[in-house]
């Protein structure tokens, strides 16, 4: 545990065995494949992250969310608590084994994509290196994201911020101020 993580206590509430690890994962799909439509492809993910060394704890549900950025396709967009022994490196190598079994191509940053897996939260605070930043920097900003992880980890605090997902989501949803 980090100082962050100890500084923001009361988590999360999924039992824990000493070695395991917890990470929340934001799934996301705009592109088909094979006929299967992002939704269908989000729902095999979810599968796909129920497999050894990974064990789905919590499933969101899906929604359906306009694109920020570039793509003009619709995404389907969910989350998933996943616990596991794997450290947040290994789970990163993970999470990019199962995008490219879904035959995800890095064509262009923010591009259509079959699968993105995004780690945005770990049991263990922050992580900052050249390959993985913890929690996701765009989190906090992002509705597509928060409300799906609102529903499964309410309670799960922000380890930068300490603000909860409920928190974060229900800041995100007030209307702000115009500039005239
Ligand atoms: N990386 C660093 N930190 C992380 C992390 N916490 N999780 C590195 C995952 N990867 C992380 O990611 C590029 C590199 O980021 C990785 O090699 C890894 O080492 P990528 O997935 O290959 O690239 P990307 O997804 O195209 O870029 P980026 O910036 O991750 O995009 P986002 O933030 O994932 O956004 N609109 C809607 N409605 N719904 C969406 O889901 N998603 C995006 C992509 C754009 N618009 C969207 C949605
Ligand atoms: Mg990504």
């Amino acid at each position: 545990m980090n100082k962050a993580s100890t500084r923001c206590a009361g988590r999360a509430h999924w039992p824990r065995e000493t070695d395991q690890q917890i990470y929340a994962v934001g799934i996301g799909s705009n592109r088909l494949l094979a006929g299967l439509r992002p939704r269908d492809i989000v729902q095999q993910a979810f599968r796909a992250l129920d497999t050894r060394p990974l064990r789905l704890a919590e499933r969101s549900p899906i929604i359906a969310s306009r694109p920020l950025g570039p793509s003009a396709r619709s995404y389907a967009n969910a989350a998933a608590i996943i616990v596991t022994p794997l450290r947040p490196h290994a789970m990163l190598d993970q999470l990019q084994a199962i995008e490219r079994a879904f035959h995800r191509r890095r064509y262009r940053r923010w591009g259509a994509r079959t699968l993105d897996l995004d780690l945005l939260l770990w049991s263990g605070g922050a992580v900052r290196s050249k390959r993985l930043t913890v929690p996701h920097p765009a989190l906090v900003d992002r509705g597509f994201v928060l409300e799906p992880l609102r529903a499964i980890a309410p309670q799960w605090r922000h380890p930068v911020t300490c603000l909860t997902m409920r928190q974060l989501a229900f800041r995100l949803a007030q209307p702000r101020p115009t500039h005239r």
